[in-house]
């Protein structure tokens, strides 16, 4: 693996074609892309190497749940042929590697600027540019401003009081160090129950003399059954990739799945564990959420569903109380369901606790521990598990100012505003990538971000060739897109959990539904439909 560059002599350029925010996946394709067609591009990078979500999430456990053959750049038919991929599921080390082995093999660092986070952004009516500012003050001015900043990038800390009073060692699985950390010996209570708390508490209790894990919500999980790929099954995909990327960008998730005939309500019990067994069996979360028709949208289907998976953490975990406790009652697949390794299995180890918060809140951080209404818990490191302000936290972090100094954040107080969840109208030339109003979280990424990045290259493509300067969303398209993802949402169970697809886990943050839920093929029809006409709802102008 090669070390990310730490620039010496941090060159940026007064002046590009795009400024993108963001090396992760998106930003590194982007600038390949943007490259190719001809255009001047820099990126800026908060982080000191290429990655993003895999360069920040270093926790123990970190693993992606999507599997590598699938999870990968489709671009470049020879990174496809020759990376070597050895796990099912990678790890994030392994994840970074790729993420880096990419930089290199398309000499992309020499266009980032590391170490260095974008502040703001001004529209400048007059000249139809972008003018860009960074923390170290830089200024650079852009035809196009692309936000690569992902969805699940600015962390949230919890709303609790005294976390500054703890005198132990506290860490964050968003922002963890990269030395590694040792837990032996160590007493450790752990906040967040999510896919990183899932994910890390079975590593950490490997090595802690004692883990408390403090749940406020259970979540759904499955074990990954990860292992090494084979031989035979890499070598297949290869054969196979194209007629392979063209069913995942035909498919509902990103994953080609069979798809569901039948409702779980048509079937026997017995027909329904057995078709449930082989999905958890299969280690695969598609497969678990597309073994029927309608367990996004009725609740008595989902509740069948919800029940076998029940009665599995029962099997699972010893004692009865704490197997309760880890059981969810919001509908399975409103709230992102996770993938494990061991997790459940973790409860049974004499040195491991659940504290259900829903019984006995958290009352604050004090200087040895955490109170919680019932007691105080001595600790020599606390971790943070708590997620992030989903979707929206990393674009309305940058002060974005469009036209008439309309700002982004107040914009989109009462949630976000956007056409096909790519621009947002009173914004010209500023396109996201995976924004709110299109599949994303709910899709493989990589999927979601290639069409993207594809879309918003045709689209700088198509106002080149033509001589235009401008390109925006009309208000009235945007409204239609808002209305229609808002309904999609409307005919399924996602809206009944206080999940961060909702901002329900951020206090103040409007409570609606954020990615489109209607399936990345159906979704890529409607892009390439606009496309096709013209770039039908967008102002397009000299
Ligand atoms: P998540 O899934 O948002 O999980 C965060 C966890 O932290 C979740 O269990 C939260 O409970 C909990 N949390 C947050 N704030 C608090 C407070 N104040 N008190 C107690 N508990 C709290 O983030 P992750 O990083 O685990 O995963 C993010 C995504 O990464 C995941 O969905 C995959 O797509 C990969 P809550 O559920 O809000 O009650």
């Amino acid at each position: 693996m090669s070390v990310p560059a730490q620039q010496s002599d941090r060159t940026v350029p007064p002046s590009v074609d795009a400024v993108i925010v963001g090396a992760g996946f998106s930003g590194m394709y982007l600038l390949h892309k943007l490259r190719l067609q001809g255009l001047t591009a820099v990126v800026f990078e908060a982080g000191t190497g290429v990655g993003g979500t895999w360069y920040w999430n270093r926790y123990p456990g970190a693993r992606v749940d999507v599997e590598s053959l699938a999870y990968s750049y489709s671009f470049s038919e020879d990174l496809e042929q020759e990376y070597p991929w050895q796990k099912r599921y990678p790890t994030q080390p392994e994840i970074l590697k790729y993420a880096n082995h990419v930089a290199d093999r398309f000499d992309l660092r020499k266009d980032i600027v590391f170490r260095t986070r974008v502040s703001g952004a001004t529209w400048n009516e007059d000249d139809r540019t972008w003018l860009v500012r960074t923390e170290h003050e830089d200024a650079v001015t852009a035809r196009f401003l692309i936000m690569a900043t992902g969805c699940l990038s600015a962390p949230k800390l919890p709303e609790i009081p005294g976390i500054e009073t703890f005198k132990g060692t506290s860490y964050q699985t968003s922002r963890w160090p990269h030395e590694q950390v040792d837990f032996t010996g160590l007493r450790v209570g752990i906040i967040g129950t999510g896919s990183s708390g899932v994910q890390s508490i079975p590593v950490i209790a490997e090595q802690a003399a004692e883990l408390t894990v403090f749940q406020r919500t259970p979540s759904y999980s499955l074990p990954a059954r990860n292992r090494p790929l084979r031989d035979d099954e890499v070598a297949e995909m290869r054969a196979n990739y194209r007629a392979y990327r063209q069913q995942q960008k035909e498919s509902g998730a990103g994953v080609p799945v069979v798809v569901p005939t039948k409702s779980a309500l048509e079937v026997s019990d017995a027909e329904r564990d057995k078709t449930f067994e082989e999905a958890w069996e299969s280690g695969s979360l598609v497969n678990l959420l597309s073994t029927y028709t309608d367990l996004a949208t009725s609740q008595e289907a989902n509740d069948t569903c919800k029940r076998w998976i029940h009665r599995k953490i029962h099997e699972i975990v010893r004692d009865e109380q704490t197997a309760d406790d880890l059981c969810p009652e919001y509908p399975f697949g409103t709230k992102r369901p996770c993938l494990d390794t061991g997790y459940f299995e973790t409860f049974n180890k004499p040195d491991v606790h659940l504290v259900n918060l829903q019984r006995t809140p958290l009352v604050e951080v004090t200087e040895k521990g955490i109170r919680t209404a019932e007691r105080e818990y001595e600790f020599d490191v606390i971790v943070y598990a708590t997620g992030f302000d989903a979707m929206t936290g990393a674009l309305t972090n940058v002060d974005i100012r469009g036209r008439d100094g309309l700002s982004l954040k107040e914009t989109w107080s009462a949630g976000p505003r956007t056409y096909l969840g790519i621009g947002s109208a009173g914004f010209p030339n500023l396109f996201m990538i995976t924004g709110p109003g299109s599949p994303s979280v709910l899709s493989n990424m990589i999927v979601s971000i290639e069409q993207h990045v594809d879309w918003v290259a045709d689209a700088i493509a198509h106002l080149d060739h033509r001589g235009l300067r401008t390109i925006e969303p009309t208000p009235a398209a945007q409204d239609e897109w808002v209305d229609h993802v808002n309904l999609l949402a409307s005919y399924t169970l996602y809206p009944r959990a206080n999940s961060w697809y909702m901002g329900a886990n951020v206090p103040g943050k409007t409570r609606v539904f954020m990615p489109y839920c209607g399936g990345v093929g159906e979704y890529r029809k409607k892009c390439d439909d606009v496309a096709a006409k013209g770039y039908e709802g967008f102002s397009v102008a000299a």
